[in-house]
């Protein structure tokens, strides 16, 4: 308890910001202002809550069988996938799948509510990976933004993938229609990275696991069964990956119901596939991403 309480006496905000030992006995900050709450757990740096002041419903999807425990990705919400996405390039099995930023405990650096209201916090992964250094700065308001600091802070240049994993709620994923591709070139990870260009809307009527390539625009998700567009857009980021399970992944997942995937979509920020980013020392990249909800 002392840790959080520490916390709450340094970084809290009396109404609107607190701390508390969450799922899991993990340390969380629980934001809940007059235009939008958010819960973070501080493992990970993992938003797994976001709903803005007047939206009926969450804007994050979060699997109702997801583990909370050091050691184990949180399933759902935001993942930090950093500094490689998907599989390490050298296929050791002793790097995990997606990085290790969303497998490390973060320290709270800095909380503060800017001019226009919106609740900031700034979180830092301890320690390194290589020579990369990793920060990251969340703000709360009507709208949800991320933003992603690589720095390198050797000497020699390094290169790193990354992604913001996002898995956004949705009524009935058969009443989706995900626009801002149409005409994008995109790599199919289901079909050893093929590659095919998007024609109009995305629908999700099947698995689907795609990195579109050469994108930087905004997205949209748009839901007619909740009668809500959810606006995404991008920053630092070449690459957008679109996910759903569907039925075989989804029970192969120990921590994704079979019953989950009509509830959800992934659609992540990304630097994958092509979009390599490569450091060179001294050098910062930023890798963000906003959402905003339309009713
Ligand atoms: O973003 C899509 C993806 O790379 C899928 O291939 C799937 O593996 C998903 O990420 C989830 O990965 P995780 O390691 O969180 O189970």
């Amino acid at each position: 308890m002392l840790k959080i309480d520490a916390l709450n006496k340094r970084c809290g905000i009396p109404d609107v910001l607190s701390f508390d030992e969450g799922e899991g006995g993990l340390p969380f900050a629980r934001i809940r202002s007059d235009r939008g709450e958010a819960d973070i757990s501080l493992y990970g740096a993992h938003v797994t809550h976001f709903k803005p002041v007047g939206i009926e419903h969450p804007v994050l999807w979060m699997s109702p069988e997801a583990v909370f425990a050091e050691g184990k990705a949180i399933r759902g919400g935001i993942p930090i996938c950093w500094p490689w996405f998907g599989n390490h390039p050298s296929g050791s099995p002793e790097k995990p799948a997606h990085g290790v930023a969303r497998i490390r405990m973060w320290e709270v650096k800095e909380t503060g509510v800017d001019d226009a209201g919106r609740v900031r916090l700034r979180l830092a992964m301890p320690g390194k990976e290589s020579d990369l250094a990793l920060t990251l700065e969340i703000v709360v308001g009507s709208a949800l933004e991320l933003r992603l600091t690589t720095e390198n802070t050797g000497d020699a240049p390094e290169a790193m993938t990354a992604a913001l994993h996002t898995y956004f709620s949705v009524s009935e994923i058969g009443k989706v229609r995900i626009k801002g591709f149409d005409g994008v070139e995109y790599w199919d990870q289901l079909e050893g990275n093929a590659v095919k260009r998007q024609e109009g809307d995305i629908i999700i009527d099947r698995e689907v696991d795609r990195i579109y390539v050469g994108t930087e625009g905004e997205c949209r998700i748009v839901d007619e069964g909740w009668e809500r567009a959810i606006r995404v857009t991008r920053e630092g980021s070449g690459s957008a990956v679109v996910w759903n399970p569907w039925i075989e992944k989804s029970a192969r997942l120990g921590d994704f119901p079979d019953d989950g995937f009509p509830g959800m979509v992934c659609i992540e920020a990304a630097n994958a596939g092509p979009d390599v980013v490569t450091l060179q020392p001294g050098m910062r990249h930023v890798l963000g991403i906003k959402i905003s909800v339309t009713p």
